[in-house]
């Protein structure tokens, strides 16, 4: 006899799945079928997805069906590549976590991010992690650029301790995204702010000050506080899906809040008489900075596309 069960994938690793039911946690498999059906990413089924799963006698588990999505955060392994994956799904917020050395996160990365989150309405709070190894100037000017843009920005450390209370006000009854690059720290603030967690962190490697991707498979947990956390693998590149050039400008939130004083309705912001981004920037309204990222972003999805 079958038996039907649904529940929620917590652990994500392409070949199993680990999901929980009621009846607690199965460790199931994918039917075939279901990588077929229409389904764009690589990965069919990701951490957060609320499945259905069929149990046979054999104590075997599948998962034979996926309930659609409420949102999610997807990214291309780079620019070129065309291979999509789907980061998480059914998620409250994302924390993005950004370290300005040891490693260094590129600016590219965070603003592609950022768009994204955006896209896919996704609310997202900056996390700038390792302040104690940071330079103090560094740090507050990233945050001017973000909290300009829009942007609600922590400065976290968990060897001094700073921001992290208020991370864990931040996760408290919700379901939380954390990603970034590799080594950034994000196992061990996971890690700090519940230590009954089982959860593996690395070094960083001398020679390359990068991290070592510590963390292979995305994973939920449950807080003690209430809610949950989805501690990913670091990701290197971050390309952009499904992103018209002419919205594009739409998912920066402070091109969105002056587009709208441009001569033209249809403006792209880049080389248009009485453009009201492009005199925002020259004034400093707008950081060039992210007005760079998103030249770049419309430059790299042209090259995409040829
Ligand atoms: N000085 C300092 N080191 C930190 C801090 N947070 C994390 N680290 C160290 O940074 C290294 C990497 O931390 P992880 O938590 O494994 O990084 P991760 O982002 O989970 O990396 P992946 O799992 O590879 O994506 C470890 O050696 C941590 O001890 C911090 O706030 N300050
Ligand atoms: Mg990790
Ligand atoms: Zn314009």
């Amino acid at each position: 006899m079958e038996r039907l069960f649904s529940g929620t994938v917590i652990r994500a690793t392409g070949s199993w799945y680990e999901v929980a039911t009621d009846c607690g946690t199965l460790r199931c498999r994918i039917r075939g079928r279901l990588r077929l059906k229409g389904v764009r990413s690589t990965n069919p089924v990701v951490v957060g997805d609320r499945v259905t799963c069929e149990s046979d006698d054999n104590g075997d588990h599948a998962i034979v069906a996926v309930e659609p999505r409420t949102n999610y955060v997807i990214r291309r392994a780079s620019n070129l590549s065309k291979e999509s994956h789907i980061i998480a799904a059914n998620i409250d917020q994302a924390l993005l976590m950004v370290t300005l050395r040891h490693p260094e996160t590129a600016p590219e990365f965070v603003d592609r991010f950022l768009v994204t989150c955006e896209a896919y309405k996704v609310p997202v709070t900056i996390l700038l992690s390792k302040s104690d190894l940071q330079e103090p100037e560094a740090l507050a000017a990233f945050r001017a650029v973000y909290e300009t843009a829009g942007y609600r920005v922590l400065t976290v450390s968990v060897a001094t301790g700073e921001g992290v209370a208020e991370v864990e006000e931040t996760l408290r009854g919700r379901t939380t995204l954390i990603s970034g690059n590799s080594g950034v720290g994000k196992s061990t603030l996971v890690r700090t702010i519940d230590p009954a967690l089982d959860i593996r962190t690395g070094e960083i490697s001398e020679s390359h000050g990068k991290g070592r991707h510590t963390t292979t498979f995305s994973t939920m947990y449950p807080l003690s506080g209430g809610g949950h956390v989805i501690d990913t693998p670091g990701i290197k590149g971050f390309g952009l899906i499904d992103i018209d050039d002419g919205e594009l400008w739409h998912y920066f939130p402070e091109m969105m809040r002056i587009g709208r004083d441009c001569r033209f309705y249809n403006c792209t912001h880049t080389h248009e008489p009485g453009c009201a981004v492009v005199q925002a920037v020259a004034q400093g309204g707008i950081s060039p900075m992210r007005y760079e990222s998103y030249l770049k972003m419309l430059d790299d999805d042209d090259k995409y596309r040829k």
